[in-house]
């Protein structure tokens, strides 16, 4: 490979790894040419997407069960995650479908947090996510602990309406939009990659908008 060719695949290589690492989302003050991953095209409203069963869960009604490789199993309920660290994040949604919705305002608990909580065991390198519905999806622990990861009960200060997951789902900003489970209901910490319901019907594993990772 001649020394142009190199420099520019080193440049395309950085910028990916930038759009991947979220440097390019940095907030209202980045023009949307950069934000808006390729094929995506913007919204202003939120559309719902999922499989047709919005199931009704009242917030005294809410378990969330983390189990697999983990130091400390838990089944967190309503007034546990009340009592748990409050973050909130702002993010961009990019569901595979082309839609992308900017600023996203999110309150809830950071991955993070929970990840202090249970303590995956050095075996861990997955996790599978289970959600009210019967879906499923799938993450590396890489990708799970990410920073910008909520688990979310508010959007834009108000309850998560039962349409997009309410009273907990998970929001994953830097992959499509369908590594984002809504009425979430069991993370479980795998040595093994468990591909989840999309990921079996021909999407890709991990989903990155930035690469274009639609299709498996
Ligand atoms: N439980 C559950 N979560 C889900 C889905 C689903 O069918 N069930 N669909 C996924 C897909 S494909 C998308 S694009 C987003 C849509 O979220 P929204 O309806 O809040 O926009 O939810 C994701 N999470
Ligand atoms: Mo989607």
């Amino acid at each position: 490979m001649d020394e142009p060719e190199g420099t520019r695949r080193k440049l395309v290589e950085t910028k990916q790894r930038w759009a991947r690492e979220g440097r390019l989302l940095t907030g209202q003050a980045a023009p949307p040419e950069q934000r808006l991953p390729p094929g995506q095209r913007l919204v202003t409203d939120w559309p719902v997407l999922d499989l047709g069963i919005q199931p009704e869960i009242r917030r005294e009604d809410f378990r969330l069960s983390v189990d697999g490789l983990v130091e400390r199993p838990i089944t967190l309920d309503w007034t546990w995650l009340s009592e748990l660290d409050p973050a909130s994040r702002l993010n961009d949604i990019h569901c595979v479908t082309q839609w992308s919705r900017f600023n996203n305002r999110w309150d809830g608990v950071a991955v993070e947090t929970l990840l202090d909580l249970v303590r995956p065991k050095s075996q861990a390198g997955f996790v599978s996510l289970g959600a009210s519905d019967g879906y499923t999806t799938n993450l590396t622990l890489e990708d799970f602990a990410r920073s910008d990861n909520i688990l979310a009960h508010s959007w834009e200060g108000a309850p998560l309406t039962r349409q997009h997951g309410g009273p907990v789902r998970l929001v994953v900003p830097h992959l499509y939009f369908w590594k984002s489970p809504k009425w979430l209901k069991r993370i479980t910490f795998l040595a093994q990659n468990e591909p989840g319901f999309w990921e079996e019907r021909g999407y890709h594993d991990r989903g990155d908008p930035w690469m274009e990772e639609r299709y498996g």
